[in-house]
């Protein structure tokens, strides 16, 4: 279209310039899409409860809706809306080289064309239960089952029938799984929803598990002394981490030892979370406490379904079909699991462990940084061990559950909410780690300490 000559009339002299103030800006609004994420949330809703398949992925303690994973890679969750996080959940646990490790999904694959499960033995169960015993001696032998809850519900069925006694004793806010004995006071989803216990545990069952404080070793003798004889075994995480990370007060893990071997009870260590993640033989290895039983899960199958128990040789030969404590599962040593459990050990080098310690240490040095140039140092409790860690909102110090329960949940939760948006994902729920990988870059680390800054300052601007 040939251009046509604007005649120009004669343009009035430019009204002198005001000094308009430049308007900042538009802040980049931080919504995230999540209509995908929704529609699916709904359809889960009709089909499954709460829509979810375990409740702590519900957000219903941070007051929000889930959002429905697309995939995940490396340190990267990806969700149905594509929405890309820097991932701190890792699962709750089992990535400690982060989703899909190279060796992992090579054994996978390679495992893949020979079958998908076969009830019957195979190889790539006795190769991995060479290696578990290789790393954690005190588990002269092992079984395979498929979960945690599993692998602990079993582990007490063992001490009962070995000790001929029915009382477990436990520490509130360790949690050891959903099996009926294990849901008092315990923590990770059950604490997280406020659930007093739960509903459908028989009044009898209930009262055959003792609740002790954790890290307060006169708890335990007193529940000795009230029920001498009776008590089967004592229960533990070496390191709590389903109450926020709690550390063992040194003297702690000794001294449940040292009370088992008294009173002839036996010393079951619930690995699920720090069994090769604090270190190859776990925290046992690093606190160098021999339990007599340990239950594993998680890293152990690197992100497929597999748990574990596992003790002194003299014990396990309670288990069927050597003896007559009758545990059972038809996926138990499923090849896959096996194949990706075995990658996951080989993989267990110095180096992977030197690494995850740096990159936990930098976070938490990061962490420490902020919240203190902005001036809320005083207000927060960090616990950190190896490549876990929980930031409390709460002056601390923290040592039990009863301190934990003093932390400030809607303050957590908006700091929850300001790390989503910005693109870094976390338990949304209090009393979880944070998770720290091999696949957790500077660049991660990064972003992440750039959305806790700005997640702070929301998190406190109520309170
Ligand atoms: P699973 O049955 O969930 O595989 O394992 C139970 C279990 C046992 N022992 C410890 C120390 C555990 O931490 C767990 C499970 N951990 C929680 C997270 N804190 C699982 C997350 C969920 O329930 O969805």
């Amino acid at each position: 279209m040939a251009a046509r000559k604007l005649r120009r009339k004669a343009a009035p002299p430019p009204a002198p310039k005001k000094k308009v103030k430049k308007a900042a800006p538009p802040r980049r609004r931080r919504v995230r899409r999540t209509a995908e994420s929704d529609r699916l949330y709904a359809r889960a809703k009709a089909k499954m409860p709460g829509g979810v398949s375990s409740p702590v992925r519900s957000f219903k303690s941070v007051g929000a809706t889930p959002f429905f994973v697309k995939k995940a890679k490396g340190s990267v969750l990806v969700d149905a809306d594509g929405n890309r996080y820097v991932d701190y959940v890792m699962s709750y646990g089992p990535h400690l080289f982060g989703h899909m490790p190279k060796a992992v999904a090579t054994a996978i694959r390679k495992a893949l064309p020979h079958g998908t499960s076969y009830g019957a033995p195979c190889r790539a169960e006795v190769e991995l239960a060479e290696r578990v015993s290789r790393l954690v001696p005190s588990m002269e032998k092992v079984r395979f089952v498929s979960s945690g809850t599993e692998a602990a519900m079993s582990a007490v069925r063992l001490a009962r029938a070995v000790t001929g006694r029915d009382l477990v004793l436990k520490f509130a806010g360790c949690y050891h799984g959903h099996a009926d004995s294990f849901l008092v006071a315990a923590g990770s989803g059950v604490a997280t929803l406020g659930i007093p216990g739960s509903p459908g545990v028989p009044a009898d069952l209930a009262k055959a598990t003792l609740t002790a404080t954790y890290n307060d070793l006169a708890s335990v003798e007193a529940l000795f002394k009230q029920y001498p004889g009776q008590i089967a075994v004592i229960a533990v995480e070496p390191v709590a981490a389903n109450m926020g990370v709690v550390l063992p007060k040194p003297g702690f893990l000794e001294g449940l030892r040292k009370i088992a071997d008294r009173e002839k009870a036996l010393l079951l260590f619930d690995e699920v979370i720090t069994g090769f993640r604090l270190a190859r033989g776990g925290a046992q290895e690093v606190f160098g406490i021999q339990p007599d039983l340990t239950c594993l899960g998680k890293i152990l199958g690197g992100g497929l379904p597999v748990g574990a128990y596992g003790g002194r040789a003299d014990l396990m030969a309670h288990v069927a079909p050597d003896g007559p404590v009758y545990q059972a599962g038809t996926l138990s040593g499923n090849p896959l699991a096996m194949a990706a459990g075995i990658a996951m050990l080989d993989s267990l080098t110095p180096a992977a462990y030197a690494k995850l310690e740096r990159t936990a240490a930098r976070l938490e040095k990061g962490m420490r940084k902020v919240a203190t140039e902005l001036g809320f140092a005083d207000r927060l409790t960090l616990n950190r061990i190896g490549s876990i860690l929980t930031l409390f909102f709460n002056p601390g110090p923290i040592a039990d559950f009863d301190d934990v329960k003093k932390s400030d949940g809607a303050a957590f939760s908006r700091w929850f909410h300001g790390l989503l948006k910005r693109g870094v994902f976390i338990a949304p729920a209090a009393f979880e780690a944070m998770f720290v990988s091999t696949a957790h870059t500077e660049k991660d680390l990064e972003r992440t300490l750039k959305a806790h800054r700005e997640a702070l300052k929301e998190a406190f601007a109520q309170g």
